[in-house]
């Protein structure tokens, strides 16, 4: 049976007090195989958005503040990225609506590391500066509540404690609206335990960090005397310099041939064959870099862009020249009205082509910037 959103939410209970946070590895109404499915439902079923119905996520504020630039900025380990033209946006009928209209957009030069942050590297910065991160921190009610609609009764204090959001998969298939079936709050969760208390970084020094909000992003990025990519710019990177193609690495199915990225295989989420040899997060390098020499700019982690998420902002940015565009001026997410929302790019382990094909170089996400998953890191930019 489809679970409707109406017995998803009593289903959860107190866990769907709150519903903030992206996830990867959707396909939102409207499109491509998740429409065809909407189609098929008896009237009065939805099927929900990837964003809605995640199990609680009660994050604290971070803030960058304190942090200082290290003043050992370095371009060790960045490629360089030409200035240059493109179409940004799906130039298929692939995409997601908010990959429409493509639209003309110029970036100048920069520079980008060549592969997502390693937790070798996050290490040294929480070792130089104390940060903490903000699933290590006790998230405070009365921050948290502006997030949420009025009214919303106070959660149970065992769910406001420090906590991540890990990726639980079902032993057997679910339905693909309900993304609680594969994520689950877990207290102890954080970039030290991805996996939750009982994991730890041994032997990944070079996996990419995760379990990072987009404000301990930022903070990486500050004291590292770097920045977040633009979403063009990140786009524009992972398109090497191809033209309409809707691959990093050209248009090759990503399936066919040498695996070119880490992503789910089999039936998603409950059975992986990992066929490209990962279950979950793979090493940097792992696969070929794109023409840039950027490695795993489709697939393996999410990365977070400095960009608010609206879903239409291509509609208003086709409407006049983008040179160096910056995103818009606030947030909009139809799914979630009240959570404000950053722009997450590339995919991750979880994207399969049957559910979520975002390893695509112009697929969008959004992601509340508090939050932090399993699947999602990020990588730097600098002028
Ligand atoms: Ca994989």
């Amino acid at each position: 049976m489809i679970v409707t959103g109406k017995n998803i939410k009593r289903g959860l209970g107190i866990c769907a007090v709150t519903m903030v946070a992206a996830i990867a590895g959707c396909k939102q109404a409207g499109s491509g195989k998740m429409a065809a499915r909407q189609d098929s439902l008896p009237a009065g079923d939805t099927i929900m958005s990837c964003t809605s119905n995640l199990p609680a996520r009660f994050a604290a504020a971070a803030s960058t503040d304190t942090i200082v630039a290290s003043g050992k900025s370095s371009y060790t380990g960045m490629v360089k990225i030409p200035a240059g033209d493109y179409q940004m946006g799906a130039s298929d009928k692939e995409g997601r609506p908010d990959e429409y209209p493509q639209h003309a957009v110029h970036v100048n030069g920069f520079y980008m590391d060549a592969t997502e942050v390693t937790n070798a590297q996050f290490l040294e910065f929480v070792k130089a500066t104390g940060y903490i991160t903000t699933a290590e921190r006790t998230p405070d009610w009365e921050e948290l509540k502006k997030q949420l609609p009025p009214g919303t009764p106070k959660p149970a204090d065992s769910l406001l404690v420090a906590a991540s959001l890990v990726f639980t998969p079902p032993v057997k298939p679910v339905a693909l609206n309900d993304v609680s079936q594969w994520w689950q709050w877990v207290k102890g969760a954080d970039w030290k335990h991805p996996e939750g208390p009982g994991s730890n970084l041994k032997g990944k020094e070079n996996y990419p960090v995760v379990q990072v909000s987009w404000d301990d992003a930022m903070a990486y990025a500050k004291w590292a005397g770097k920045r977040l990519p633009t979403e063009a710019e990140w786009e524009w990177a992972a398109r090497a310099g191809l033209t309409n193609q809707p691959y990093t690495w050209g248009n090759e199915a990503v399936e066919k041939g040498q695996p070119k990225a880490n992503i789910w295989q089999g039936h998603f989420p409950d059975q992986n064959t990992v066929a490209d040899g990962f279950a979950r997060v793979a090493p940097i390098r792992s696969f070929a870099a794109n023409a840039y020499g950027l490695y795993d700019m489709a697939g393996n982690v999410w990365e977070w862009c400095a960009d608010w998420y609206r879903s239409d902002y291509y509609t208003q940015a086709a409407s006049k020249q983008s040179v160096n565009p910056i995103g818009p001026a606030a947030s909009y997410d139809p799914d979630e009205p009240t959570v404000p929302k950053r722009v997450v790019r590339g995919g991750s382990f979880l994207c399969h082509a049957s559910y979520c094909a975002s390893y695509r170089v112009s697929a969008r996400m959004k992601t509340s910037p508090d939050t932090g998953l399993e699947h999602t890191g990020f990588r730097c930019v600098k002028n």
